[in-house]
């Protein structure tokens, strides 16, 4: 029994149904484009915001019922993976993920934190296998103690690197003893507030000496699971240098960890990047480093990482066909970074949030599905890009040419291409269309 025990196990049924506590959309055992909608989504529920957070911004304490917060004791960490996992087996996502220090006791020294690290990863294995949860990712929290506060792998200091380090080992070997898919770094605080302290050069450096290092170690230690980067232009810090896919790219190849390293897309890092979400779904898989998912939208007015539910699927439905049309995300998922208004202290609130996110991911799934199947707007890409398939489209992109024999031949030719419609609004009405559940 925990708080969230009041709701029974969320059920699918069906765009008719009054009931606030059941998916009017999502039917996991229903087959789209030859998958079930359940392996398309992997969906997530994050452990920080709903379990490890009374809901405090900068202006006031906690407002949300979490009993077990505040004192960091052992009963306390075990009553709050006990609740969350109440949680997650009602809700019905399948996986879940975590930092280290939102799962475990409080710790003073690094021999504390790997034996209460240890403590809790034996309760949290119970509890998965009890209930068939799956991990979809663990991380550290390398931002929140003080210790941090000039970044971590990017810290003036090389002790808090080597702290760091440490503390990644623990929680990366944790993640893979508890089955984990993938291991997700975000750069929580590494970047600057002022270049006028920082050595840019330096940093970098030693950023790339650091994923390098975790790269090495998940290999020495067998496991199989992706290790994502999480872009984020700023916030904490001023400027982060992982701001966002394309620098994430950049900082790969200069390191020469393109084919390791994959990208952890947040909704709303787009956005506070100045970009589409789609832009950046698109962008990593050009580059071949398309991860995972944190779909919590912001705010586009705010500035902030407002760590919102999504509930509107025209939104994502870019996203999702470009995800669709990649055949899904491998080892990645949708994970849910998001959280709670603050005046939400019903714990049943948190159901009605995830399974209003959940349906939206369903309606942007089924409206990619009908995109696709319609197959207007593929044809419509395939038309205006026809001449590359055309022999001498392909001789150019094949390099046959340099040039001056290009620039001869156009001559001779006489060559004269017309302006032709890009036919923008008609794409966008066949998205619009398929947008109707
Ligand atoms: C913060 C990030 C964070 C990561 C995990 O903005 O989204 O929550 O997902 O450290
Ligand atoms: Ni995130
Ligand atoms: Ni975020």
């Amino acid at each position: 029994m925990s708080i969230f025990s009041d709701v029974s196990p969320v059920k699918f049924e069906g765009p008719e149904s009054t009931n606030d506590f059941a998916y009017k959309v999502y039917d996991k055992n229903r087959t789209v484009l030859g998958k079930r909608m359940e392996d398309w989504l992997r969906l997530t529920v994050c452990y920080w915001h709903s379990f490890a957070s009374g809901g405090a911004d900068m202006f006031g304490g906690g407002t949300w019922p979490r009993p077990w917060l505040g004192s960091g004791t052992q009963e306390m960490a075990d009553a709050k993976t006990d609740a969350a996992f109440d949680f997650f087996s009602r809700l019905g996502a399948p996986y879940f993920a975590f930092h280290d220090a939102d799962v475990m006791a409080d710790a003073n020294t690094l021999e504390e934190h790997d034996a209460a690290l240890k403590k809790i990863e034996e309760r949290i294995a119970k509890r998965m296998s009890e209930t068939k949860m799956k991990l979809l990712w663990g991380t550290a929290n390398l931002f929140s103690h003080p210790r941090y506060a000039a970044g971590a792998a990017t810290n003036p200091n090389p002790e808090v690197f080597a702290f760091a380090a440490a503390q990644v080992r623990c929680i990366l070997e944790a993640t893979h003893r508890l089955g984990g898919e993938n291991y997700v770094l975000w750069g929580g605080r590494e970047g600057y507030d002022t270049l006028l302290n920082t050595d840019m050069k330096a940093e970098l450096e030693h950023f790339g000496r650091f994923l390098k290092m975790v790269v090495e170690h998940k290999h020495k230690i067998g496991f199989k699971g992706t290790i994502l980067i999480e872009p984020k232009p700023f916030e904490p810090t001023k400027h982060q240098y992982d701001r966002d896919v394309a620098a994430v790219y950049a900082f790969l190849l200069k390191n020469g960890l393109e084919k390791e390293v994959k990208v952890n897309i947040e909704v709303n890092h787009a956005t506070l990047a100045g970009l589409d979400f789609e832009h950046e779904v698109t962008a990593a898989y050009a580059y071949g480093i398309m991860g995972s998912l944190d779909i919590n939208r912001g705010d586009p007015r705010s500035g902030w990482d407002t760590d919102q539910f999504p509930n509107n699927a025209q939104d994502i439905a870019p996203a999702m066909l470009e995800i669709l049309n990649h055949g899904g995300l491998g080892t990645g998922g949708f994970n849910f970074d998001a959280k709670l208004r603050r005046q939400s202290v019903d714990p049943k609130d948190l159901y009605i949030a995830h399974i209003t996110g959940i349906d939206t991911l369903a309606r942007a799934l089924l409206a990619a599905e009908g995109i696709i199947k319609e197959k207007r707007l593929a044809a419509l890409k395939e038309e205006r890009y026809a001449g590359w398939s055309a022999p001498f489209g392909k001789e150019i992109a094949e390099g046959k040419y340099t040039l001056q024999a290009l620039a001869d031949l156009a001559v001779k030719k006489n060559i004269n291409p017309k302006p032709v419609s890009g036919k923008q609004e008609l794409a966008e009405s066949l998205v619009a269309k398929h947008c109707k559940f």
